[in-house]
């Protein structure tokens, strides 16, 4: 089993709803259990800013799927919900990415992990450490110092 962490994002037609239908499509995933899902936050896009609020969560999975299974299991997903993809950067329905895989690092043609710019983005370090404090990213380093080190962050937990 192993022990990853998604990443969920959607600004498009009833973001709410679509995190909450990606939610239940990765509970639903062969050989994977859902451990545990973050608050949903509210955040400001990054990438053009003429486009709608974004909201983001993080998922913890175990799975005994690879790397590569679960990537096209989490594609089949966003395929299947509709994905919408405007511009680069823009606005999308659902956003569904692999942030850790174990400890692993892994940089092949597809798959990125952990993933590219987990270190900039405060709509993903902020979710991962609230259900994992002290979670290292390998290279990088505990979450909280990355946290620390943003510039400036816009999240908001939604009620
Ligand atoms: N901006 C925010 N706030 N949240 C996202 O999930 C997100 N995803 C993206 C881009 C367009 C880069 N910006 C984002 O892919």
């Amino acid at each position: 089993m192993a022990s990853v962490y998604l990443g969920l994002g959607s600004n498009l037609e009833n973001p709410f709803f679509q995190l909450q239908s990606a939610v239940a499509q990765i509970e639903a995933l062969p050989d994977t259990t859902l451990v545990g899902c973050s608050q949903f936050y509210g955040s400001k896009p990054l990438g053009p800013n003429d486009q709608p609020d974004f909201i983001n969560a993080v998922c913890h999975v175990e799975t005994q799927l690879s790397p590569q299974a679960l990537l096209s299991a989490l594609q089949k997903i966003e395929i299947e919900q509709g994905r919408i993809k405007k511009r680069h950067w823009g606005e999308r329905l659902i956003d569904l990415d692999i942030l850790l895989y174990a400890d692993e690092i892994i940089r092949t043609a597809d798959l990125t992990i952990p993933h590219a710019e987990i270190a900039l983005r405060d709509f993903v370090l902020i979710p991962l450490a609230e259900i994992s404090p002290g979670q290292t990213i390998p290279g990088l380093g505990c979450v909280e110092t990355l946290i620390s080190n943003l510039e400036t962050s816009y999240l908001k937990p939604l009620d």
